[in-house]
């Protein structure tokens, strides 16, 4: 019934060397096991809820009891945000993209090249922690925007198709303070064949 953290769909090694295995238990065992303890504590005062998905809570956050909107927000934010991130990084992945999505940003923002660009540079911009993204908004357009802290871009009525966690924690263990050098590091890890799934998923 309570939520729980997905396990990783391969080994903590497995993304080196591109992000280490310290990093990856350190982000999935302790952080999003964080988020998920205090979003299960959260909820025990709103029992009704319990039933929801993590993903409807987000988009419904007005729905959410006032004294719990906060908690809920952060960690089922930054639940539901890692279990996506897992998934759309793999070993032996990376490259150009692939299927419709690879359409998709050709059309939208002219090649790959510049899709990259802009959503390293959201990440870049974002002030102290959060996510970049790229999304689609209701009426199918696709968006590069970046978040803070925990949010979601589903509580903003967008479909979010990829994101990327610059939260330090992701990467300080190898980059540092190179935000930067990890966002362009991480490409070679993104695994187009979920986000093509969740790009198909968001039409729906
Ligand atoms: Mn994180």
């Amino acid at each position: 019934m309570a939520h729980e953290v997905p396990p990783l769909p391969y080994d903590y090694a497995a993304l080196e060397p591109y992000i280490d295995t310290q990093t990856m238990h350190l982000h999935h065992d302790k952080h999003h096991q964080a988020y998920v303890t205090n979003l299960n504590a959260a909820l025990e005062k709103a029992p009704d809820l319990q039933k929801m998905s993590a993903e409807d809570l987000l988009k419904g956050l007005g729905n959410v009891p006032e004294a719990i909107r906060g908690a809920v927000r952060n960690n089922g934010g930054g639940h539901v945000n890692h279990s996506m991130f897992w998934k759309i990084m793999a070993p032996n992945a990376g490259g150009d993209p692939t299927g419709a999505i690879a359409d998709a940003i050709k059309q939208t923002f002219g090649d790959f090249n510049a899709f990259k660009e802009k959503f390293n540079d959201a990440g870049l911009k974002q002030f102290g922690s959060g996510w970049s993204w790229l999304v689609r908004d209701r009426g199918g357009k696709l968006l590069v925007m970046s978040t803070p802290n925990q949010d979601n871009p589903m509580s903003q009525d967008f479909y979010p198709i990829m994101g990327n966690d610059v939260w330090e924690h992701a990467y300080y263990l190898k980059y540092q303070n190179r935000r930067g050098d990890y966002l362009k590091e991480w490409w070679n890890v993104v695994n187009w064949a979920e986000v093509n799934k969740r790009f198909q998923a968001g039409q729906k």
